[in-house]
């Protein structure tokens, strides 16, 4: 079979939510010598992209989109192993977490190892965590970047309590601040002090890239 051929089965194991495939469909991937950033970006994450798709127009819901998840992560589960090897060198450290008030996980645990595919290293604060967490969590890993789950209006529009809190440690400076979830605006983001928004992982590691002048 050619790489284009298993990419596609692939995508479209996560597509149709197919739970047994996946785990063998990604293992022959890996044997076969592809790369596991490209089995995970060109393979399990092009199907969760599709799914994202679909869920937005209305032609897939919910408890689909979660079995998904499941599908992508069983998924994940034999590729993340064998990512950091793969790595030949590391573009940053991204630090992530969900802004007070915010449990949505999906898109975090999304966007998590394609940032990490993508050359980065992650570290995941957690969910409805407080400013001083953020705080605390850049002393602690000094990254480059720190993104902002924000998943809601109201936790959207507390990015600017968060980068204040930043700001008032005397942090601000050391890193570049992006927010993600579905109701993003890179303009309201850049307003409240961030440095950029993305309702997208995909785009959003261009956007990281652009902040930290590597693109
Ligand atoms: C699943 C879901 C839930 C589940 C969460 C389960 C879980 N473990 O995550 C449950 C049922 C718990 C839930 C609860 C609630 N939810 Co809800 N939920 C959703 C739903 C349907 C899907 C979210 C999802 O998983 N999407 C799939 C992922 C893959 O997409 P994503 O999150 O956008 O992530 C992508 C990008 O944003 C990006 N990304 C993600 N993170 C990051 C981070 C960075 C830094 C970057 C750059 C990019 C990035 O990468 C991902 C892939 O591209 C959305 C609807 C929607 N359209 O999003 C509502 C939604 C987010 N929920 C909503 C609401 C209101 C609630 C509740 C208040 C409902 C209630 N009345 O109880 C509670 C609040 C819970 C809380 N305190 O956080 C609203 C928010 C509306 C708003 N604009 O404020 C939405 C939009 C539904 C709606 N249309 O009303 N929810």
């Amino acid at each position: 079979m050619s790489e284009t051929e298993i990419l596609s089965q692939l995508s479209a194991a996560v597509e149709n939510l197919d739970l047994a495939g996946v785990v063998p469909l990604t293992r022959s991937a890996l044997d076969q010598g592809m790369a596991p950033a490209k089995v995970l970006n060109e393979g399990l994450s092009a199907g969760m992209r599709e799914v994202g798709k679909k869920f937005n127009s209305g032609d897939m819901f919910m408890p689909e989109v979660l079995v998904a998840c499941d599908v992508y992560f069983a998924g994940l589960d034999v590729v993340r192993p064998l990512l950091a090897a793969d790595r030949t060198h590391v573009l940053g450290k991204i630090i992530m977490g969900n802004i007070h008030g915010d449990v949505h996980t999906v898109g975090k645990q999304v966007a998590m190892p394609v940032f990490e595919a993508s050359g980065f290293e992650v570290v995941d604060l957690g969910e409805d965590l407080n400013d001083e967490a953020f705080v605390e969590g850049i002393r602690k890993h000094n990254p480059q970047v720190v993104g902002l789950g924000t998943y809601m209006t109201s936790t959207f529009m507390h990015t600017a309590k968060t980068v204040e809190a930043i700001t008032k440690a005397g942090l601000r400076d050391k890193v570049k601040i992006i927010c993600g979830g579905p109701a993003v605006d890179a303009e309201a983001a850049r307003r409240m002090g961030a440095d950029d928004a993305s309702d997208d992982a995909w785009k959003g590691v261009e956007k990281i890239k652009r902040l930290l002048g590597i693109a």
